[in-house]
């Protein structure tokens, strides 16, 4: 697929996976849109996709508010009023408490960004996506939303509505010629577990101990895969691991050395 003269925006594209995904998609030619809360995180990313030539925008976004997300939709349409690919990628987990213990506050920001956002950002991004064969809709699930773990039931709950959302989309979109696919990473080292945490970086360095995780690049090029695709090809459902993780609970780890 030719991407020069194609655009492609990403949510949550200050770090992690959505920050790897605007590099990837750069290095091919596309132009990438950014959004996310931290603009100086953004501006970062977009340097670094700008030093191979390729156009980049950046715009404030806060898929929690629908304000937020009108205006960065407005901002995307007066850049182009075509997208090609939407990727649904920011939200994250926060806490790891069970339900006895758990705190509203954590609840409402996992509700807010990885469901209620993803579901605001597509709402107003849909009329931008072209009703012809080649456009992608790809949201970022998560094994979480296929088995649940103790400590993660909101966010377990978010992920797996996150995979309804998607399979339901998928069906309303049917006949537009518009792709819609699910990428959903097991254990991947970004600053998600920092998050999670609160920053306590000595709790999230325990989660990767011992293991080799899924980097952000391996999402980037997966999401790039299934975005260059022939016209005629759907990818619906990815899950991806770590090959030390071989599930959940199950997780090879070596003895420090
Ligand atoms: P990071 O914490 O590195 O990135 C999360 C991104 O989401 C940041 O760019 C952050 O930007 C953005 N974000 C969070 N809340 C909002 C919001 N309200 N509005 C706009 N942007 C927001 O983690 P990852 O890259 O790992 O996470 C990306 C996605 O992948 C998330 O949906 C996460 O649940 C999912 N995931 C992660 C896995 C992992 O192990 N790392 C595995 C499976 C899925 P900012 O704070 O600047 O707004
Ligand atoms: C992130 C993966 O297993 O920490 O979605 O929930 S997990």
């Amino acid at each position: 697929m030719d991407w020069k003269g194609r655009w492609v925006v990403i949510t949550g594209a200050s770090s992690g996976f959505g920050a790897a995904t605007a590099e990837a998609f750069a290095g091919v030619g596309a132009g990438v849109i950014l959004g996310a809360r931290r603009l100086d995180r953004l501006a970062e990313v977009a340097g670094r996709c700008r030093a191979g030539g390729t156009p980049t925008e950046f715009h404030p976004l806060d898929v929690a508010s629908t304000a937020s997300v009108a205006a960065f939709v407005d901002r995307v349409r007066s850049i182009s009023p075509r997208v090609d690919v939407l990727i649904n990628n920011a939200g994250g987990a926060h806490g790891l408490d069970p339900v006895a213990t758990g705190r509203d506050e954590d609840w409402e920001a996992m509700v807010q960004s990885n469901l209620l956002g993803l579901a605001r950002v597509t709402r107003a991004m849909l009329p931008l996506l072209p009703h012809h064969a080649g456009a992608s809709l790809l949201n970022i699930g998560s094994i979480a939303g296929h088995q649940a773990y103790e400590g993660g039931a909101i966010y377990c709950g978010v992920k797996a509505a996150e995979r309804s959302i998607t399979q339901a989309l998928r069906l309303e979109l049917n006949g537009t010629g518009i792709r819609v696919g699910s990428l959903d990473p097991g254990m991947a080292l970004t600053e998600f577990s920092d998050v999670r945490f609160r920053g306590d970086t000595a709790r999230a360095a325990q989660v990767y101990r011992g293991v080799e995780p899924l980097v952000a690049r391996d999402i980037a090029e997966t999401l790039l895969w299934m975005a260059s695709r022939p016209p005629h090809v759907n990818i619906d459902e990815i899950v991806l691991k770590p090959t030390d993780q071989a599930a959940i609970h199950k997780v090879h780890r070596r003895a420090a050395g």
